[in-house]
Formats: C-alpha cells, structure tokens, sequence
C-alpha cells in the first residue's frame, strides 16, 4: 500500500454548517496530513468538470448544483493507505446509512448532501488533485525536496 495521496472537498453542507474546521481536524486526528487547502465557490463549468465521469447519471443536474451552492474546501491529502484511510473516515456515500463518528454519519444528510468527497483510486486521486491544486500550491513531495 504505502503512502498515499488523495483528494478530499468538504461541501457546501459542511461549509454551512460551519464545520470545516471540525473536519479537517478529524484528517489530522486520524493521522493524514493537509498537503493543499483552499476554498472556492465552484462555477458551474468547474463542478460539471470534475463530475465529468457522472454525467450520465440521473443525479448530475443536482449534483452540479449541490456543489455549486456554496463554497467548498478543497483538501490535498497524503498518508500511510490514505485513500481508503479517507473513504473510511467519511463512512458511506449515502450518510443516513452512515455511522455516527464517521464525517458523513455526523455532518450529512443524505446521499447527495453528504457532507465530503474522497478519491477512490490512486489514478483518480492524481487527477482529481491536479484538477484543483497547481505544484506550487502544493507541499512539494519529499524526493523534490532539495
Ligand atoms: P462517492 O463520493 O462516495 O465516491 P460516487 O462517486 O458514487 O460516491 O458519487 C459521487 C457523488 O454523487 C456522491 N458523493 C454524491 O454526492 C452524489 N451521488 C451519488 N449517488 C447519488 C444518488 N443516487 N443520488 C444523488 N446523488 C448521488
């Protein structure tokens, strides 16, 4: 497995719940480290880019505008499994299924509004964290460092 990195965003749910700092406390509690951080109220084109690969689905439309409807926090992540490590953390996709102590089982509602995403393979986290962060608004990886 080894370390890891992976793409997380609070949403809009969380962001007006006033829960990003509980959160991102929970990453690090949990033994994950903050590598990127921003927020950002997502365009329209911006959201549809990154659910790209759902649009298909019947719950795209809402989905665009979920995530549109409020700021988000956008969290590069890096550690030991991170991927699952995060996935884990976050409980289930549909949050009344969700335990309590997870991020969706304390912060979501539903399936849509629930509270975070995570990347859910390493080839998705690549590019998913080099949709939204830049290298220099990145910590650099250990081996570029001088
Ligand atoms: P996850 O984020 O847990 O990997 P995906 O990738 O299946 O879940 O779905 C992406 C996002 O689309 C979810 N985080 C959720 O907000 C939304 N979503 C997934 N399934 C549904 C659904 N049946 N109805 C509404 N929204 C959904």
């Amino acid at each position: 497995m080894g370390v890891e990195r992976t793409l997380a965003i609070i949403k809009p749910d969380a962001v007006e719940k006033n829960a990003a700092g509980a959160i991102l406390k929970a990453i690090q509690d949990a033994g994950l480290r903050v590598i990127g951080l921003k927020m950002l109220h997502l365009s329209e084109q911006q959201a549809r880019g990154f659910y790209a690969v759902h649009k298909a689905r019947p719950f795209y439309a809402d989905l665009v505008k979920f995530m549109t409807s409020g700021p988000v926090v956008v969290v590069a992540l890096e550690g030991e499994n991170a991927i699952a490590h995060w996935r884990e953390l976050m409980g289930p996709t549909d949050s009344t299924k969700a335990a309590k102590g997870t991020i969706r089982g304390d912060w979501g509602t539903d399936v849509e509004r629930n509270a975070a995403h995570g990347s859910d393979a390493p080839e998705t986290a690549r590019v998913e964290i080099a949709y939204w962060f830049n290298a220099t608004e990145m910590q650099a990886p250990v081996e570029a460092l001088p």
